[in-house]
């Protein structure tokens, strides 16, 4: 995908919020710190276009990013933060649970799992209930550059197994910047459909 234009259009607190007009959009979701900015960036190759962050659990809102004037990527907050208080989540899960059932826009969700983890109860409950509402879904596995070559393919099938799908997910490095153009040539498919 050739990007021209990438811009940080607005950041969402209540679905009122949330733009209008019928570009189609790609959501990134995953557990905090996972590397879902990173992976904006990366595919979009600019730097710094979505702050990325070593402190877990700062992304609270959804924010959407206008690209090329055609479609909006949406980077989505983190789940499975230990340290926000009860009632602050609450009104993320509300917010993200909304946007991911009802968005009409919503043509793709890239669910991001570490790949030196196991997949957590909160992204095995994601794909659950994006299953249950349709969505189709990516599983990208994230900082492989972590692992050594051997030990990338062992983590791949043990994530796929994990979450019993049918793909072996993508491995991704944003230091290495591998599998960008397959990961581009799957979402274009949902952009363009
Ligand atoms: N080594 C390595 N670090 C990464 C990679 N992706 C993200 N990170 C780091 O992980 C941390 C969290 O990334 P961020 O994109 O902010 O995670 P988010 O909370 O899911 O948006 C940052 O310190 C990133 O630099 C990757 O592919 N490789
Ligand atoms: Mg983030």
């Amino acid at each position: 995908m050739k990007i021209h234009s990438a811009e940080f259009l607005l950041s969402a607190s209540t679905t009122k919020e949330f733009p209008a007009g019928k570009l189609p959009e790609i959501a990134f979701a995953g557990r905090s710190n996972v590397g879902k900015s990173t992976l904006i960036n990366s595919l979009l190759n600019r730097k710094k276009l979505v702050k990325t962050s070593a402190t877990p659990g700062k992304t609270q809102l959804i924010n959407f990013f206008n690209i090329n004037k055609k479609f909006y990527f949406v980077d989505l907050p983190g789940y499975g933060y230990a340290k926000v208080p009860e009632s602050v989540r609450w009104k993320w899960q509300n917010l993200v649970e909304t946007y991911l059932s009802e968005r009409k826009n919503l043509k793709n969700v890239v669910l991001i799992i570490d790949c030196r983890h196991n997949p957590t109860l909160h992204d095995k409950q994601l794909l659950e209930w994006l299953e249950y509402y349709k969505r189709p879904s990516l599983i990208v596995a994230s900082k492989i550059d972590k692992l050594n070559r051997g030990q990338v393919q062992k983590h791949l099938q043990r994530i796929k197994k994990d979450l019993s799908i049918e793909s072996t997910p993508l491995g991704h490095s944003s230091v290495q910047y591998c599998r960008r153009d397959e990961i581009w040539k799957k979402l274009a498919f949902y952009i363009e459909s």
